[in-house]
């Protein structure tokens, strides 16, 4: 009989096992399908390019080790394995997650790591018992967002996929205990990441982290913690309060904070070290400024340490003691915006502090030069204005305090009357034509919902433009803006070609895609699996759904001619900003200024009645 030909099934820990590992096989044995109590088979290191319908008949299977193959799929006939807990198909030539696996619905452990897979199928999420998966090393455009879905999942593994952002979602995943990250493209990480609390082991390293994810510091269960090998040059202070953390890998980072004697010494020193700085700080910031303030230095010390800031009078140094927090209204990795109250000018402010402590020279030099352009706002009714910049300890870009927040925000919670929304596209037309008409001109490349501000009145104030430099390290990661960067509201030329040098026409586009958000009060492409899949349909000549434009009002008709001569494929083809403003005046004027008060009254009452 040809079971002489195999080696014999095993009891062990109470399961019937068959180990046929490393043994050159190109094909099972066909008596193995006769073992019909088996529960555990292992055949990796083997060269099978396939598995044969037969093993269905294996229904006691509860773990199958099939890795190190050359296999392109499983069989159809493995949907009757219902009782298989644990599958290892991980270094094999698979281009995709088998379907089958998806009807696996008992299955807890999967790995398919390190192959050439480029999605997740949205059937994965059938899994409904999965506490381990294994994503290491596939080929993903961006984070399958299937997985988190995956709300039993404790362990994942996802080094090495060039993953460049990790979306907030994750906070869906409440029993994650170890999270491995290594090898990515991370430089910041979601702040929803603070409701893990379950969450043990982190590894984040070999990513492109050049400041500390300080979000990591309010994981109450956080005990080991690999960050080695960024960019980090500073830990937080307030990494002492991470109680649990015994384990702290810090190594390979050009850390100039802690000194190099306390970092070499581990993981307690690291602690105790930070632990003493920040007593230091509270003891310091209480004797200067009473309690409540965050932090700071006088500005007359500041000015002799920055000369260069002497020389250029142009915009004042605000004291970031003086300032004294009192919300959050935006965080990220690099930036975080504060509602914070000065307190000698008795005024709300909103500050955007960039989390890295200390920029080189020339970056410095960078920041300055861009707020002496955020200082022309003061001669613009519609762009946002400049009240100072900070030194220390944060640098900070300091801006009235817009009491009616993004009109990304409004959109998505209110639905503004037409008169309203004509006013407010007016009048980002101006602030536009204003931006663009400055010797040297100003192009904003970041135009859409999220960057414009509304004041009490519900009047515009275009923000975050000219910062091109600056903004790449300010990023203040939301909801409608993961990773800072917009692609919805770039040209097909921007994808085109990595080196264009952006135009005036570039922003015209962006104002194009704004006009469909104000008209539609929808994310652009919101129905698109990945950014790639953006970049290439709008290469292509496609835009945001049309379809959902209203088209019995014949405001919103002219509007939406308007904004399709803005996206046009061809740059020349696009409007200047000045005829943008002709034609969304002419829209905006139809509406009496009777119209417009009783809109906002009406505004006014649904955000109330939201709060
Ligand atoms: O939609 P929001 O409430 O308005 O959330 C975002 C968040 O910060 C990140 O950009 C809000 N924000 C930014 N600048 C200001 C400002 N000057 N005044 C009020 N809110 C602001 C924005």
């Amino acid at each position: 009989m040809a079971t002489s030909m195999i080696p014999q099934p095993q009891m062990l820990n109470n399961r019937l096992r068959l180990d046929l590992s490393n043994m050159g096989l190109t094909s099972i044995p066909t008596e193995v399908f006769d073992i019909i109590d088996l529960e555990v088979l292992n055949v990796s290191n083997n060269q099978l390019s396939s598995i044969p319908e037969a093993i269905g008949r294996l229904r006691k299977l509860y773990r199958l080790d099939a890795d190190n193959n050359l296999l392109t799929s499983l069989p159809r006939a493995m949907v009757s394995l219902q009782r298989l807990r644990h599958l290892y198909i991980h270094d094999n030539t698979l281009t995709e997650v088998p379907p089958v696996v998806c009807s696996l619905s008992n299955l807890e452990v999967l790995s398919v790591a390190r192959n050439p897979i480029r999605r997740l199928p949205d059937e994965i999420t059938q899994l409904t018992k999965i506490t381990t998966l294994d994503i290491h090393s596939c080929q993903f455009d961006e984070f399958p967002r299937q997985v988190l879905q995956l709300k039993t999942m404790m362990k994942l593994y996802a080094g090495d996929c060039k993953f460049y952002m990790i979306p907030d979602e994750i906070m869906n995943l409440e029993h994650l205990w170890f999270l491995h990250l290594s090898l990515n493209l991370l430089r910041t990480l979601p702040t929803t990441i603070s409701h893990l609390i379950k969450l043990w082991e982190v590894n984040l390293s070999k990513n492109r982290f050049e400041t500390f994810p300080e979000i990591l510091c309010e994981l109450p269960a956080l005990e080991k913690l690999d960050i080695s090998k960024n960019q980090i040059i500073r830990l937080p202070n307030s990494l002492h309060r991470s109680s649990n953390l015994k384990d702290l890998d810090v190594t390979g980072n050009p850390l100039a904070y802690p000194p190099t004697d306390v970092c070499t010494k581990g993981t307690s020193p690291i602690i105790a070290f930070l632990k003493e700085e920040a007593n230091k700080d509270s003891k310091d910031s209480n004797r200067g400024h009473g309690s409540g303030a965050i932090g700071g230095q006088k500005a007359d010390d500041l000015l002799s340490r920055y000369p260069s800031v002497t020389t250029d009078n142009k915009f004042p140094i605000v004291d970031f003691g003086r300032l004294e927090k009192q919300s959050i209204l935006g965080r990220g990795g690099f930036a975080n915006v504060i509602k914070a109250r000065h307190l000698d000018w008795r005024q709300d402010v909103a500050v955007k502090c960039l989390l890295t402590c200390k920029l080189e020279g020339s970056e410095q030099e960078v920041l300055y030069s861009e707020a002496r352009k955020l200082n022309l706002g003061n001669r613009s009714d519609y762009v946002i204005s400049l009240l100072g910049v900070c030194l220390e300890p944060h640098l900070a870009i300091v801006m009235p305090y817009m009491e009616n927040g993004s009109l990304a925000g409004l959109l998505r919670d209110v639905d503004v009357p037409w008169a309203l929304r004509w006013r407010m596209a007016h009048e980002i037309s101006l602030g536009m034509t204003f931006l663009h008409c400055q010797n040297p001109q100003i192009l904003h490349c970041d135009l859409k919902a999220e960057n414009v501000l509304l004041d009490g009145d519900f009047h515009v104030k275009i923000s975050d433009f000219g910062l091109s430099k600056w903004k790449t390290k300010s990023r203040v990661v939301t909801k409608t803006s993961p990773e800072g960067g917009t692609i919805t509201h770039a040209p097909p030329e921007y994808f085109k070609d990595i080196n264009v040098v952006p135009t005036t026409e570039f922003d015209v586009y962006s104002f194009g895609v704004l006009l469909w958000e104000i008209v539609t009060r929808k994310d652009p492409y919101g129905n698109a699996a990945n950014s790639a899949l953006i970049r290439l349909a709008v290469m292509s000549g496609q835009r945001p759904d049309m379809t959902l434009v209203p088209t019995n009002l014949p405001d919103v008709d002219i509007v939406s001619q308007l904004m399709q001569a803005c996206w046009s494929q061809n740059p020349e083809d696009r409007p200047s900003y000045q005829d943008c403003e002709d034609h969304v005046r002419a829209v905006s004027k139809r509406t009496s200024k009777e119209d417009i008060l009783q809109a906002i009254i009406e505004v006014q009452k649904i955000k109330a009645s939201n709060n």
